[in-house]
């Protein structure tokens, strides 16, 4: 059978479980994934090599994690929404993922609209079932269907692994043949340096309360490998003094807390020892400025 290849977007509201998707699919680790809504930021790709067989065509399918879909009230918010977007444009498949514990509401909605943008044939994940009983499930697959018609409906459990094999068999018999755009042993296109940022605000947003993780973003200010260890030092921005003075908690216990757990998975992402300083800056409302918002990127973060 000849070889499929194709680019798959996953979009769905915040907290849906793009990411824990994204990363069940690959095998590994690329976005990071915590219990509070918009963890991720930006487009995430991610690399899938399906082996032939029993009707199955061999391929690669390149998923693209996004931002969950949010009305946006900062220019943080609106750049997240453009990522969005053009995960929506030009795509083979658009996979909209739905949190089945969650009731119907306006957001579901707001989610369904921006559907209308893509020409793309669009595959509806439910997911979390292990989370709901069956006749809930029967509930929501019959909501959705009267709600727009999509060439696929898949229950599913990404925590789980549930349903996964369904899926890729489901997304690779609808992808063109096409060549192999990456290596066999590439996973994501995030430079290493981007997820050991991500992982220290995974951190961040796991061990801090309410309103401080939403303001803050790490950048990478030195990484360097040396023969037994490697050096990172990085910045946690935040946008004001008391913020500042929440990440680094009582004489330092909170920054030392998000240091160690932050290097214990850094230490298995890279497979070597890792020296971790980590310093906390304030800048202004980065989140309202172009400028700041440019620095951070994560593209201006590895020089493209
Ligand atoms: N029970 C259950 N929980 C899940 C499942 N998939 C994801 N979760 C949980 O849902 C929460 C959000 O998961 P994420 O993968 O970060 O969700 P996301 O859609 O990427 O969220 P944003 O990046 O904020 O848009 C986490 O606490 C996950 O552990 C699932 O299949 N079952
Ligand atoms: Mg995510």
């Amino acid at each position: 059978m000849s070889f499929r290849s194709g680019f798959v977007s996953i979009v769905g509201r915040p907290n849906a479980g793009k990411s824990t998707l994204l990363n069940a699919l690959v095998g590994e680790k690329v976005a990071i994934v915590t219990h509070k809504p918009q963890t991720t930021r930006h487009r995430i790709q991610g690399f899938v090599n399906v082996k032939g067989g029993k009707g199955r065509p061999p391929g690669q399918i390149v998923f693209i994690d996004t931002p969950g879909i949010h009305k946006p009230d900062s220019p943080l918010g609106s750049r997240m929404m453009r990522e969005v977007n053009s995960a929506l444009e030009d795509r083979d498949l658009v996979l909209l993922i739905v949190d089945c514990t969650q009731a119907f509401g306006k957001g579901d909605q707001f989610a369904l609209d921006l559907l209308k943008n893509t020409s793309s044939p669009v595959i509806l994940l439910l997911n979390k079932i292990d989370a709901i009983e069956k006749p809930k499930l029967l509930e929501i697959i019959d909501r959705y269907s009267r709600l727009r018609s999509f060439a696929e409906i898949i229950p599913i459990s990404a925590t789980k692994r549930q349903g996964l094999d369904a899926l890729v068999d489901n997304v690779i018999k609808r992808l063109p043949e096409g060549p192999r755009y990456f290596e066999k042993d590439q996973i994501t296109d995030q430079p290493e340096r981007v997820l050991v940022a991500e992982l220290i605000r995974e951190r961040v947003l796991i061990e801090t309360g309410q309103e401080v993780p939403y303001a803050t973003a790490v950048k990478i200010e030195r990484f360097e490998e040396g023969p037994r260890i490697t050096h990172i030092s990085a910045a946690i921005y935040c946008e004001r003094e008391g913020q500042k003075a929440i990440l680094i908690g009582k004489r330092g216990a909170m920054l030392k807390q998000i240091g160690t757990s932050a290097r214990k998975h850094i230490e298995k992402l890279l497979g070597a020892k890792v020296f971790l300083e980590l310093f906390v800056k304030v800048r202004d409302n980065w989140r309202s400025s172009e400028v700041a918002l440019d620095e951070l990127d994560w593209r201006t973060e590895v020089g493209e």
